[in-house]
């Protein structure tokens, strides 16, 4: 059968929907469901009591040829309801049609309350066995490899809403251990907002949209979340962090991870040490830049979504090594004079190094949304012998939340049973019955102590593997609603991290709270949080005044003395550069030669080529060709992390403002909207490449020749090379003269 329109390469550009490419006209040959694509897998085949199924993955997926109710029987027409005569009434006793669109209407669940949006992978975790001296746990031992599914999302957003709105990041991960699921369910900030459970109703009812109006969608840049948080002054350092590139990650892949909490850990001898969790992402960190992502949520709201799927489709699998940073179990649970309870501190990497533990790999995309992503379910009280929780009291109101919301959300207390939220560790226990319960369990007594199932399930000990807790020393104190004087220092942690930013960031930073506050309506807000900047820096504060064209309040004296962590930096560093996204801009005049060399030493580098030409298809010229992926109309500079120019690209048919308004109205020798894309990434950091000729379309969009990450050349391989070098570093830092005077 004929090809539909011309495929690319095999393998070679992800995205493709389906493991085949379509035919043209409709199949009618009866054959059964096509395989999930080759990046694709679903859980693992485990029984809802943790027993390894032997059946293959697909087993858990429709089967066979024909279409058939939910009972397997096999029907003739879905396209039809049955009815008296072709104009008849519809007839009641339509089963098919009954069951078809009953089920449809049932098919939305209630959205995570918050962390709705997100997206995941399925992976696998490698440890290196260097916790072994700290921890028990059988996961974290030398080689041992655990399965895991990683979910990332924002957090103020509903489930439908765009990936790259400035937030707080999840970083949710399931390890799935020989001794049960472990989950480490945490954020791209190391801080939190609160230092109490009891206040994160208040936080989030003021981050989400307004109660009359239900707006502004999946996002801080409103009057009730500073209203909140310029009260609520423990907030400031998580607000600070949101207010820095962290909060407009340019990838889930180029995200830290933080289990923000201290745990504890327990060795096999009843040792005991804090911890603290750290992802480091092998890709570096690595943000937005605002206008980036503003443009982003309009031209791909999936953007985040789209680049981790695309990125384990196109074999560039994304990696990060978890870390800890270890402290003495002391009883006052400090470390430096750092109060390890308290969720809005960190400990600097500078005073307690973050120590590898092991390599998370992710290397598969879920091969159904809704069965997976969106049916997993965390909860930070899944827990392994080994890793303990402490007495924050963050922790201890997400020890209750998590298993309570997934009650309303997944319908009933069997959540644990769906195939996503299985573990691979065999189940014994004594819940029984319930909504959706899919384990058939066996036996006269699920109660203990009994005789009529010869004493089972027995109780395990410390020798058998039982999650035993440790025992700590509780302080003697008066019932109390109070929290230690400890966390009442609201303004050092925010200091540190300003200071410890590079100039540009800090730039950024100034520039999140004007756009922020600029969108607020209340002046008194605005000047109450002027308030709170002046608590940070004087310099912060009086800039972010300028904008929002308003006094600023002095500065507290002495400002808190503190030791900026470079590592807190993003900028300075150059990192792998698997996986980034090259446009290459060209037209059918060119040397196509040429084009296609620079593509495949793109793949051949691991990164991702996308051609962008005047219109679709394929590109020939002198018995070569080259299929395109982008046409001038749909592509924008904020796809790609660097261009490429061949030639001087014409302008396209389309290139008139009323067939595309990016066009404009004025058509010179090189088409309007590769110079927008050109001017576009130019401003935003990005390196800005050309040959044959392309020195013209570059000064044409006003990019001068010797700028910072402006190549040119006569061989587009060399001119590659030199794009390459710059991508390791992530931007062109020094396209952004920062204004902002050093510490
Ligand atoms: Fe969550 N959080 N949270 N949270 N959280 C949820 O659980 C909650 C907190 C985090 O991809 C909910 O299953 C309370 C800190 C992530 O499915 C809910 C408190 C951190 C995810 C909930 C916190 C997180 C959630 C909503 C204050 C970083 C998404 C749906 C005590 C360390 C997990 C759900 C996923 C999700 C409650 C604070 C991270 C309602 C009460 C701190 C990554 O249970």
């Amino acid at each position: 059968m004929k090809e539909s329109q011309p495929t690319n390469e095999a393998g070679a550009i992800p995205g493709r929907p389906g493991s085949e490419p379509p035919s043209l006209a409709e199949p009618t040959e009866p054959r059964g469901p096509l395989p999930p694509k080759s990046d694709q897998r679903g859980p693992e085949p485990y029984t809802p009591t943790g027993r390894r199924a032997d059946v293959p993955r697909t087993a858990m997926a429709q089967s066979e040829p024909y279409l058939t109710t939910a009972l397997g029987t096999r029907l003739p027409d879905t396209d039809h309801s049955l009815k008296a005569g072709p104009r008849g009434p519809v007839l009641l006793r339509d089963h098919h049609l009954r069951e078809k669109i009953t089920h449809f209407d049932h098919e939305r669940i209630p959205e995570r309350v918050v962390h709705a949006r997100g997206a995941a992978a399925h992976g696998v975790f490698r440890s290196y066995g260097t916790a072994a001296s700290v921890t028990k746990a059988a996961f974290l031992t030398k080689d041992a490899e655990t399965p895991v599914f990683v979910r990332f999302s924002t957090v103020l957003g509903s489930r439908g809403s765009s990936d790259t709105v400035r937030d707080t990041r999840g970083f949710a991960t399931k390890f799935y251990t020989s001794e049960g699921v472990f989950d480490l369910v945490g954020n791209n900030i190391p801080v939190f907002f609160i230092q109490d459970a009891i206040k994160f109703p208040d936080v989030i009812h003021a981050g989400k949209p307004h109660p009359d109006r239900e707006i502004p969608q999946a996002q801080s840049a409103h009057d009730t979340f500073w209203d909140f948080v310029s009260l609520h002054t423990e907030a400031t350092h998580h607000t600070l962090w949101n207010m820095s590139d962290r909060g407009i990650p340019r990838s889930y892949r180029t995200m830290e991870g933080f289990g923000v909490h201290t745990f504890r850990l327990v060795d096999s001898e009843g040792g005991t040490v804090l911890v603290k969790f750290h992802w480091k992402p092998k890709a570096g960190v690595h943000s937005l830049v605002w206008e980036e992502a503003q443009l982003i949520n309009g031209m791909d709201p999936d953007f985040h979504r789209r680049d981790l799927a695309d990125a384990i489709e196109s074999g560039a699998y994304p990696e990060w090594e978890l870390g800890i940073q270890v402290f003495p179990d002391t009883p006052e649970q400090t470390f430096e004079g750092i109060d390890l309870l308290d969720p809005t501190k960190i400990v600097p990497e500078e005073l307690a190094p973050v120590q590898p533990i092991g390599l998370l790999t992710l290397d598969a995309n879920p091969v159904n949304f809704f069965a997976e992503t969106e049916q997993v379910a965390f909860h930070v009280g899944h827990l392994v012998p080994g890793i303990d929780v402490t007495d924050d009291p963050l922790l201890a109101g997400r020890l209750f939340s998590y298993l309570d919301t997934q009650i309303t959300r997944l319908g009933g207390p069997n959540f644990a049973q769906l195939p996503i939220n299985r573990t691979h560790a065999p189940v014994n226990d004594m819940l029984r019955d319930g909504m959706h319960q899919t384990a058939v369990h066996v036996g006269a007594a699920p109660y203990r102590p009994n005789s009529l199932d010869g004493g089972c399930p027995f109780v395990a000990g410390q020798r058998e593997g039982g999650y035993v807790e440790v025992p700590v020393q509780v302080p003697s104190a008066l019932r109390v609603r109070e929290a230690p004087a400890s966390f009442d220092d609201h303004f050092s942690q925010p200091r540190l991290f300003w200071l410890s930013l590079s100039p540009v960031e800090r730039e950024h930073v100034i520039a999140a709270y004007t756009f922020e506050l600029g969108k607020v309506y209340e002046q008194a807000i605005k000047e109450r949080t002027l308030a709170v900047l002046a608590e940070i820096d004087p310099y912060l504060c009086e800039q972010v005044a300028t904008g929002l064209g308003l006094p600023a309040p002095k500065a507290p004296e002495p400002l808190p003395s503190v030791e900026p962590s470079p590592a807190l930096s993003q900028v300075g560093k150059t990192w792998p550069t698997t996986g980034r996204i090259i446009g290459i801009i060209a037209d059918g005049n060119g040397d196509l030669d040429a084009v296609g060399s620079v593509r495949q030493a793109i793949l051949d580098g691991g990164m991702v080529p996308l051609v962008i030409a005047p219109a679709g298809g394929v590109l020939e010229n002198g018995g070569e060709s080259v299929t395109v992926q982008r046409t001038f109309a749909t592509a924008r500079s904020v796809e790609f992390d660097a261009l490429l120019v061949a030639g001087v690209p014409a302008p396209g048919a389309d290139a008139y403002g009323a067939r595309d308004a990016k066009a404009g109205d004025t058509v010179g020798a090189v088409d309007p909207r590769v110079l927008l894309m050109l001017a576009e990434a130019y401003r935003h950091g990005k390196p800005i490449g050309g040959w044959d000729g392309a020195t013209e379309a570059l000064a044409l969009a006003a990019i001068p020749l010797g700028a910072p990450g402006v190549l040119s050349g006569d061989r587009g391989d060399e001119v590659l090379g030199g794009i390459v070098e710059l991508l390791g570093q992530h931007r062109v830092w020094e396209r952004f003269p920062a204004a902002a005077p050093p510490n």
